[in-house]
């Protein structure tokens, strides 16, 4: 069989493509959307695996954001329809459900995916097809950096964890010696560790171990024994539920007593049940406040507390109503200058894209913009304390008094 002159034609497919993505072309779908059941939107969301413990609050969220615009009329009468996809933990996954969601449910924008590990291997999928993406939960530094059809009403770690550690430290003045754990294979943990090793150098504490774990570990006697060695003051924790939940376990169990601070990937009541009792005392920076005294968060708050009595509602699920606003009035902003039924597929997604991009929102975690880049610009941080009952397996995050 011959072999295809590749290179040769290649400068003329890279102009041919440069020249139709200039002019909106390549970017999917020239056909209508298709609204008859209402206006979809993609929700490509952990729903198996240990990252569905985010993604169940994510589900929680998203679904009552859905019932509060669609019974406020959605956009201009038209329901919205959220479309989900289990992106499950992995990067494979993540790349299946927003395929799907691109090009077989041909959705007008994406929220998710639930891991920023999953967004750096999904998100330019979106990018190429010019489809909007907004995490709900991305914290790497980097995601909206990704493209320009990606932004995010989460915080990247450069902003929330550093609260958790001056809050600990206004408490305890007398720390020095500072332990740190991460999650190599997490991107967010990677990212986050950097952000509090520099915190702990900034305040001129001694970083006294760094110790690597995976989130696919169960046992973690090897490090937690080498960190113990070393003596710490302060634990500091960048993993994700499951494993996080199980080295704070062994942290305890092992003897240590002192405070620990926990990074966004510990950041759920889904922990409850992997630490339990060792979960009390546990400091972890919020994006979102239950008590934020806002019309859009007290009905927020009711309607979660209506559906689970007795419990506040976590970040995550605040976050996750916050990005189907986001998208649901910049809908409505863009419906209000040309009908949404009268753009193709692909217009509909630029131009929602540049929406979303110049509004503001009066969500339930505050009011929220974004750069021009997509980073999400948000007033008010909070750090929480877990209270773990008598029971030992439920509990509840406190609101400390207001870092900044
Ligand atoms: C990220 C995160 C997760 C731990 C939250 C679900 O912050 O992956 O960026």
């Amino acid at each position: 069989m011959p072999v295809a002159p590749v290179h040769p034609r290649r400068p003329l497919m890279v102009a041919l493509a440069t020249l139709l993505a200039a002019t909106g072309c390549t970017r999917g779908d020239s056909a209508k959307p298709d609204l008859s059941q209402g206006i979809p939107i993609g929700a490509a969301i952990a729903q198996t695996s240990n990252a569905s413990l985010f993604g169940q609050e994510q589900i929680a969220g998203l679904r009552a954001a859905e019932t509060y615009f669609n019974q406020r009329g959605g956009v201009a009468s038209t329901k919205l329809r959220t479309v989900f996809q289990d992106v499950a933990g992995d990067e494979q996954g993540a790349i299946n459900a927003f395929n799907q969601l691109i090009g077989g449910d041909r959705v007008v924008a994406i929220i998710g995916p639930t891991l920023s590990q999953q967004a750096f291997a999904a998100d330019p999928l979106a990018e190429r097809a010019g489809v909007p993406v907004v995490s709900a939960s991305n914290t790497a530094i980097g995601i909206p950096q990704i493209g320009q059809f990606i932004s995010r009403v989460s915080p990247p770690s450069t902003t929330l964890a550093p609260n958790s550690v001056e809050a600990i430290l206004r408490e305890n003045p007398r720390i020095r010696r500072v332990a740190v754990f991460f999650a190599q294979n997490d991107a967010t943990a990677r990212s986050e560790t950097e952000v509090f090793q520099k915190t702990v150098r900034d305040r001129g504490l001694d970083l006294v171990t760094v110790q690597r774990i995976q989130t696919t570990d169960t046992d973690f006697q090897t490090q937690v024994t080498a960190a113990l060695n070393s003596r710490p003051d302060l634990v500091i924790i960048s993993a994700l539920a499951v494993d996080g939940g199980n080295l704070v376990r062994q942290l305890r169990q092992l003897g240590y007593r002192g405070p620990i601070v926990a990074g966004n990937g510990l950041n759920t009541p889904n922990i409850f049940p992997v630490c339990q009792r060792d979960c009390d005392g546990l400091t972890i920076a919020q994006a979102y406040s239950p008590v934020l005294d806002t019309p859009i968060n007290r009905e927020f708050r009711q309607g979660y507390q209506q559906r689970n009595p007795g419990q506040e509602p976590p970040q995550l699920s605040a976050q996750a109503f916050a990005a189907f606003q986001v998208i649901t009035e910049s809908l409505q902003r863009l419906n209000r200058r040309t009908p949404l039924a009268q753009l193709s597929l692909s217009q509909l997604r630029q131009d929602l894209n540049k929406e979303i991009l110049a509004g503001t929102y009066d969500t339930p975690v505050g009011q929220i913009r974004f750069t021009p880049e997509g980073e999400v610009v948000q007033q008010q941080f909070y750090v929480a304390r877990v209270r773990m009952n008598p029971d030992g397996r439920s509990g509840r995050f406190t609101m400390l008094p207001t870092s900044r």
